[in-house]
C-alpha cells in the first residue's frame, strides 16, 4: 500500500536522521508534552522536570532504542505487522501500554522531523510519514484485545 513516492520519501528523510539525537528528543517530548506516560518510566529516575527529562541518561538511551526499533519498520514497509509482532506482545501482555501512546508517539516523531528538516520536510513528505507512524501504531497495537 505504498507508492514509490512515498517509499522514497520514507527513506530519504530516514537517511539523515540521527537516531541518537532525535530518539531522545521524542521520547522526552512524549514525557514532557503528556506527563501521563511518565508512569511507565518510574524506574529511569529524575522526571521531575523538563530539563531533568532532557538531561536524563536513560531516556536518551530508551529513546535511541525506540527510534532504532522503529528503523525496523522503515526497513520493512511492506511487512510492518510481522516485524512488530513481538514486539506488540511485549507492549500489550508485559508492559501494558496503552496503544494510543502509540499514537502521541507517533505525532511527536512527526513535530521532532519537521523541526529538524525544516522547509525539507514538504508537505508530501509528512503525509508519507503521517501515513507510516499510524502503520507503526496499529502494527504495535494489534496483539490488544
Ligand atoms: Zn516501547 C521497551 C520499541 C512506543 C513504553 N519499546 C521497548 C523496547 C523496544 C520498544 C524495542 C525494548 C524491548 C526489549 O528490551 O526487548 N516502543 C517501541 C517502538 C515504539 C514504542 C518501536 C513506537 C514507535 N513504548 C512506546 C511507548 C511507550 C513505550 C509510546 C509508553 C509511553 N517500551 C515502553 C517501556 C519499555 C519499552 C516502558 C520497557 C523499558 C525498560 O527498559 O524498562
Amino acid at each position: 500500500h505504498w507508492t514509490a513516492e512515498e517509499k522514497q520519501l520514507i527513506t530519504s528523510v530516514w537517511g539523515k536522521v540521527n537516531m541518537e539525537e532525535c530518539g531522545a528528543e521524542a521520547l522526552a517530548r512524549l514525557l514532557i508534552v503528556y506527563p501521563w506516560t511518565q508512569r511507565f518510566f518510574d524506574n529511569f529516575g529524575n522526571l521531575s522536570s523538563p530539563t531533568a527529562i532532557i538531561g536524563n541518561p536513560k531516556v536518551r538511551a530508551h529513546g535511541r532504542k525506540v527510534l532504532t526499533s522503529f528503523g525496523e519498520a522503515v526497513k520493512n514497509l511492506d511487512n510492518i505487522k510481522a516485524t512488530f509482532s513481538k514486539l506488540s506482545e511485549l507492549h500489550c501482555e508485559k508492559l501494558h501500554v496503552d496503544p494510543e501512546n502509540f499514537r502521541l508517539l507517533g505525532d511527536i516523531l512527526i513535530i521532532v522531523l519537521a523541526s529538524h528538516f525544516a522547509r525539507d520536510f514538504t508537505p508530501a513528505c509528512q503525509f508519507a510519514w503521517q501515513k507510516l507512524v499510524s502503520v507503526v501504531a496499529h502494527a504495535l497495537a494489534r496483539k490488544y484485545h
